[in-house]
């Protein structure tokens, strides 16, 4: 089974991902993975971090010759910033009195949970491994499961769909989708140049007021075949794996699958997708066709052949520049909450996290269904089951 993890502070030496049960045999691409993180760093709206780093994959293991080797894949991404957090974030103990403490927990972030879970006098340990900094190898992680859906012909990409208050009033063409992840410069990552513009707004008028804003991205994961997932167990359902995946991203607060939200409030006859037989084939894996994919391509759990469709909701950033109240860690005297660097709005990146997110799920249900050592065994599995649908 796929699975990750990932290591780091966010201003230590370096963040790690480590990737095992990728099939023997894949590809690997380092200008695309590298190519993901730097995808990762962009959007209008981000933080001072960003001008430091330049996020690059650092491949120890698990890859040989270009390609995978079955053993576990360890990627490092160095830390530019830790040059200067050696002396204030050390190993070794060091000199206690250049530990730079986060005064007073942040409204919004982990920094008080953690701190009264950890027993922490302050809240440094948690906001450096809370941070949105650890999506970073989260996205090298994905990259990978990305390069093997990629031998599967399954793409994930995303985009912006509401900022603030302003919204993408239309649903945007896969092929929109791929044309913004190939631009050279990201600014909302919006499909339509208008809503983006309003969108900029949006973040101006956040910065200007000293306060943060967000907003929703919508993944989508492009020629899923049918039967990825199943609804027989409740934990092997691909709608609460992406869910649990993609709610697990800092700053995410809601995840909705196809339409959820608008499909809560409307009657079924408006919502479900009615279910067609194409004429003659259209060269996707079955003749059934869809007017319309408000499941977002899962039902019962289980893929339907339409495109999977995740969005996430993200909470504004909580660190703020017009802080809001918080006490005192030492003395509890009422205090403004801490100021650390932060971004103003994040969608896109959230968004390029988010695609990590999904193709690692995807990846795993993918090498679950279609098993293999190697990835010549799963693509073997795999034709053999899309032929198996074809002439079902
Ligand atoms: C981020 C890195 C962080 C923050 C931000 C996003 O770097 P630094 O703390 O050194 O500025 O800029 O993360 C947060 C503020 C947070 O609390 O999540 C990144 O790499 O995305």
């Amino acid at each position: 089974m796929i699975r990750f993890s990932t290591a780091g502070e966010s201003h230590g030496e370096s963040l790690i991902a480590l990737v095992s049960g990728m099939p023997a045999g894949v590809p690997v691409d380092l200008d695309f993975v590298n190519r993901e993180l730097w995808r990762r760093q962009q959007g209008y709206g981000r933080g001072g971090r960003m001008k430091i780093e330049t996020d690059k994959a650092h491949v120890l293991s698990g890859v040989r010759h270009g390609k995978t080797i079955g053993s576990p894949i360890a990627i490092e991404i160095v830390n530019r910033d830790w040059k200067n957090w050696e002396e204030r974030l050390p190993v070794e103990a060091g000199d206690p009195a250049k530990h730079q403490a986060v005064a007073s927990p942040r409204p919004g972030h982990a920094d008080l949970a953690g701190a009264l879970k950890y027993n922490f006098a302050d809240a440094r340990y948690v906001l450096e491994r809370a941070s949105a900094r650890e999506s970073t190898a989260r996205v090298a992680a994905g990259a990978f499961a990305k390069l093997l859906l990629r031998a599967v012909g399954i793409e994930v990409l995303s985009h912006v769909i509401r900022v603030g208050r302003v919204e993408l009033a239309r649903t945007a063409e896969w092929d929109e989708i791929v044309a913004l992840a190939g631009k050279d410069e990201v600014v909302l990552a919006c499909v339509d140049a208008e809503t983006e513009a309003r969108m900029k707004e949006e973040v101006e008028e956040a910065s200007r007021t000293g306060d943060t804003v967000n907003g929703v991205f919508e993944v989508v994961a492009h020629h899923v075949p049918a039967g990825l997932g199943t609804y027989a167990n409740w934990d092997e359902r691909l709608d609460g794996l992406l869910a649990w995946a993609v709610m697990s991203l800092q700053a995410v607060k809601a995840v909705e699958i196809g339409r959820g939200v608008t499909a809560a409030e409307s009657f079924g006859s408006r919502v479900h997708d009615p279910i067609h037989y194409a004429a003659q084939d259209e060269g996707k894996p079955t003749r059934f066709t869809r007017p319309h994919n408000n499941a977002g391509g899962l039902e019962g759990g289980t893929s339907n052949g339409e495109d999977v469709v995740v969005r996430g909701y993200l909470k504004p950033i909580s660190t703020l520049r017009r802080p809001l109240e918080s006490v005192r860690f030492d003395t509890r005297e009422p205090t403004s909450a801490s100021y650390e660097r932060s971004d103003i709005c994040v969608v896109p990146a959230a968004g390029v996290a988010a695609e990590a997110m999904v193709a690692l799920v995807m990846a795993r249900v993918v090498a679950e269904k279609f098993g293999g050592d190697s990835l010549l065994e799963l693509k073997r599995n795999f034709d053999g089951y899309i032929e198996q649908i074809r002439r079902y």
